[in-house]
């Protein structure tokens, strides 16, 4: 059986605050139309990708809030897109603000789902590391308020068999650290979905805006060859509300190479045929876990959280 897919990574240029939501999910289905059109089986969309990107304000009015976020998944608002991806038996992994009220508390999470070419939900992943602040910075321009407005995953890094092969989700900020891909790594991942907002301008650290692309995509490359996966990276980019966002929404091989790249600051569809049994070649050969990894040293891993140095000692005089 091949295990060739065809996919493709749709860029979304800006979203507006008063966009509604018909709007920007006509713009997701004439995308995952030309998705059609070139061959592919999946179209991975951004993280939030069917509002604007609210956390850089800090909001009061809550019913305001609450109009960024879905209660429910497909709603009647988006069901649409799930009708034309079953149409067209193409699948989707989108991200959204997703507001739980299943329990006793009402938890809000930045979330992405992975829907099959049937039009269902496989499987839904919320983000594990949030970016930003939590507290108002009334003398920034733009604020970062993940940490105000969603919680923390309480799902981990899953993977599915979903599309021939063994597929895993991250977003955004997830895709900067390695544990991210590796504990998708060591379920033997061949496809990581990431969707993300970065906006190029980063007021802890102005000297380093220069650096957003470099990161963004140094941080995917390696991951893919670190652990023999594809990846598929979606931006929404361009001037959104006065904020510029990064582009260059990548297809990255196994070997961190990157196959497909965005050129526009806009709605844009990359695609890639990508062969699922090469992450053998990385997964068997330079990173083979099972025959390289050694476990028994990497506890500081998991058993700490921030960096503890070694103790200063008296290095003598002589
Ligand atoms: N949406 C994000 O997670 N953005 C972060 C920014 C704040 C650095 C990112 O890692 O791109």
């Amino acid at each position: 059986m091949t295990r060739k897919l065809d996919v493709g990574c749709a860029q979304l240029g800006p979203i507006s605050r008063s966009d509604s939501r018909a709007e920007v999910v006509a713009r997701l289905i004439a995308l995952l139309e030309e998705g059609k059109e070139r061959g592919c089986q999946l179209v991975v969309f951004p993280e939030l990708a069917l509002t604007t990107f609210f956390p850089r304000w800090w909001l009061d009015d809550q019913d305001e809030i609450d109009g960024f976020y879905e209660r429910q998944m497909p709603s009647p608002e988006t069901q649409p897109l799930f009708d034309r991806a079953r149409e067209l038996e193409v699948g989707f992994c989108i991200g959204y603000a997703e507001l739980d009220e299943s329990g006793p508390e009402t938890r809000r999470f930045n979330t992405s789902i992975l829907v099959g070419p049937d039009g269902r939900i496989i499987g839904k992943y919320r983000k594990v590391h949030l970016p930003g602040h939590s507290d108002q910075r009334e003398d920034w321009d733009f604020q970062h308020l993940e940490k105000h407005y969603f919680d923390a995953s309480d799902t981990g890094f899953p993977v599915w068999r979903a599309f021939g092969g063994i597929l895993g989700m991250a977003i955004c900020n997830d895709r900067r650290w390695p544990e991210t891909y590796r504990v998708m790594g060591l379920q033997g991942v061949e496809l990581v979905m990431i969707g993300y907002n970065t906006p190029i301008a980063d007021p802890e650290v102005p000297h380093h805006d220069h650096l957003q692309s470099f990161h963004n995509h140094i941080v995917m490359q390696a991951g893919a060859y670190q652990n023999g996966t594809f990846v598929i990276a979606a931006a929404k980019c361009g001037q959104e509300e006065g904020s510029t966002m990064l582009g260059q929404s990548v297809i990255v091989a196994p070997t961190g190479e990157i196959v497909a790249q965005a050129t526009s600051m806009g709605d844009e569809l990359i695609t890639a045929r990508i062969d699922l049994d090469i992450c053998a070649d990385i997964k068997n050969y330079m990173f083979n876990f099972e025959m390289h990894r050694q476990p028994q040293h990497y506890g500081l891993i998991v058993e700490r959280r921030g960096a503890v140095p070694p103790p200063l000692v008296d290095q003598g005089q002589g």
